[in-house]
This record gives structure tokens, sequence and C-alpha cells, in this order.
């Protein structure tokens, strides 16, 4: 007997909110300029940066390839923290002046599980004040509540790629793996959500079109809207290029009748 759909799970950066070309890479770099560090990343240079997931280990990163003979004015480990404070900070106004917007098909299919009853959740790498930054600038402070767990941040000690985040949620759930679905954008994310054995649908963006999507039920380039269908990139796409509840709810059943 399949398991049926109990809970869709969502990532953020990429997924929820096209969060990082336009958001983290500018709030960044605002508050090296905060710092006083004549640091700048560019569009080009943060795609090479978003290969480690987290922002003070993207910062460590940073200075391992571009300035390893940088000496931070205090102990490394509180430089990064106070850095990535700001860069948090800066994040967060960008939020709440509506700077970031969900990307198409969010609302309405978050919207389609409330109203059927099927559980919501995150796992993230970001934050939990980004995440629920995000949510009440686009959705109101309630949206907070309309998911069940939000795992994010430094919550787990391995990011993305690493499963433990999605490990900590379908805990948090108290679910197994085949009653879920996960939504996610990149490589990084997918490892991660097969990594704990979770049906994952991707939508890509401008930095992870590219990436190695192995294992995933299908990879769209977004949800869709009424009027803005998505396209199907691989695997098999939902008919008028519309995700819906009831379509994951098949791809689900059927990927579940396979394993
Ligand atoms: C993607 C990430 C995050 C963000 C920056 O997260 O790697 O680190 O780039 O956010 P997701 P922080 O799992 O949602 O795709 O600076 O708060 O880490
Ligand atoms: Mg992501």
């Amino acid at each position: 007997m399949t398991q049926s759909l109990s809970a869709l799970i969502w990532d953020v950066d990429g997924t929820l909110a096209d969060t990082e070309r336009d958001g983290h890479r500018v709030a960044f770099n605002e508050a090296f300029a905060e710092a006083g560090l004549d640091w700048h990343w560019s569009e080009e240079r943060y795609a090479g940066l978003l290969a480690v997931t987290g922002g003070k280990e993207r910062i460590r990163y940073f200075l391992q390839q571009d300035a390893p003979t940088f000496e931070p004015p205090e102990d490394m480990d509180a430089f990064v923290a106070d850095l990535h404070a700001r860069k948090t900070a800066r994040f967060a106004a960008m939020l709440a002046e509506g700077r970031i917007p969900l990307r198409p098909g969010v609302e309405r299919l978050l919207q389609e599980a409330r109203s059927s009853g099927v559980r919501l959740a995150i796992a993230t790498t970001t934050s939990p004040a980004n995440v629920e930054g995000l949510l009440r600038a686009n959705l109101g402070e309630a949206a907070i509540g309309w998911f069940q767990v939000i795992g994010a941040g430094d919550v787990v000690p391995d990011k993305k790629p690493a499963p433990d985040i999605y490990h900590h949620v379908l805990e948090g759930l108290d679910l197994s793996p085949a009653e879920c679905l996960a939504i996610e954008d990149s490589g990084h994310g997918i490892a991660a959500a097969r990594g704990a054995g979770i049906g994952t649908v991707v939508t890509v963006n401008g930095y992870t079109a590219d990436e190695d999507f192995t294992g995933a039920l299908a990879v769209l380039d977004h949800l869709g809207e009424p009027g803005q269908p998505c396209r199907t990139l691989r695997g098999e796409g939902p008919d008028q290029g519309l995700v819906t509840l009831g379509w994951l709810q098949a791809l689900h059943e059927r990927c579940a009748a396979q394993s």
C-alpha cells in the first residue's frame, strides 16, 4: 500500500525566493563596506562562492581562495560572526522593504497545501531570522505559523549537501521520508534531500540551472502561475505548466509505487 503525501518540505534560498544574487550577495557587499573592507563580490564571483553553503562558511571560503594572507583584527571566529551578523541585518532590512518577492507559484502552492491539510515545513541553510523575515514580508506574520517545522541555519552541525537538516525536519514532523516531498533549487539541496531519502522536485534559478540534479523527480524553471506556465527542463512536467498539489500527489504516488 503506497503512503499518501503528508508534507511538503521547502528549501528557502533560490526556492521560496530568488535571494542570492540580488539579496544575500548585495547584503554581504554592504556589510563589507560597513566594516571598512574593500571586498566586493560580483555576480560572477558569487556564483563560485555558492559552492559552499552557509554565509559564515562562505566568508571563510572566500578568504581561503581570494585573500589567504588576510589578517583579521581579532580572532577569526569573532570576526566572521560579526561580519555575518552585519550581513544578516542588511538582508533583514531588504526583506522588510519588500525587495525580495516570492517566486512564481510559491504562495499558490502553499495555500493549496494548507487547504488540503498537507503539512508544511522548511529545511534551509540560512538563518531562522531570514526565514521569518521573508515569510513576514511576503505573506504576513501568521505565515510563520503555517510551517510545522522550520529547520534553519546552525541547528545542525553539517549543512547541505549533508542530509542533516532534512533528518532534523523529518524528526520534527515525526514522518518518514516516503510521506514527504522536498522542493529544492540547487545541487547541494537535492543531494541533502535525497541523502535523507526524500523525493525531490527542483525549480532552478539563474545560479543553479547547470547543476547536477541526479535523482530529481522533475526539474522545472519555476512552479508556474496561471498565464505564466513553467518549463520542464528534465523529467516529467505538470500539465499546463502549473505545479499543483494534485500533480505533486500523483507524482509522489507514482514514485512510491516504483520504489
Ligand atoms: C542557501 C545558503 C545560505 C544563503 C545565505 O540556503 O547556502 O547560506 O546563501 O544565508 P538554502 P546565510 O539551503 O535555503 O538554499 O548567510 O544566512 O547562511
Ligand atoms: Mg536553495
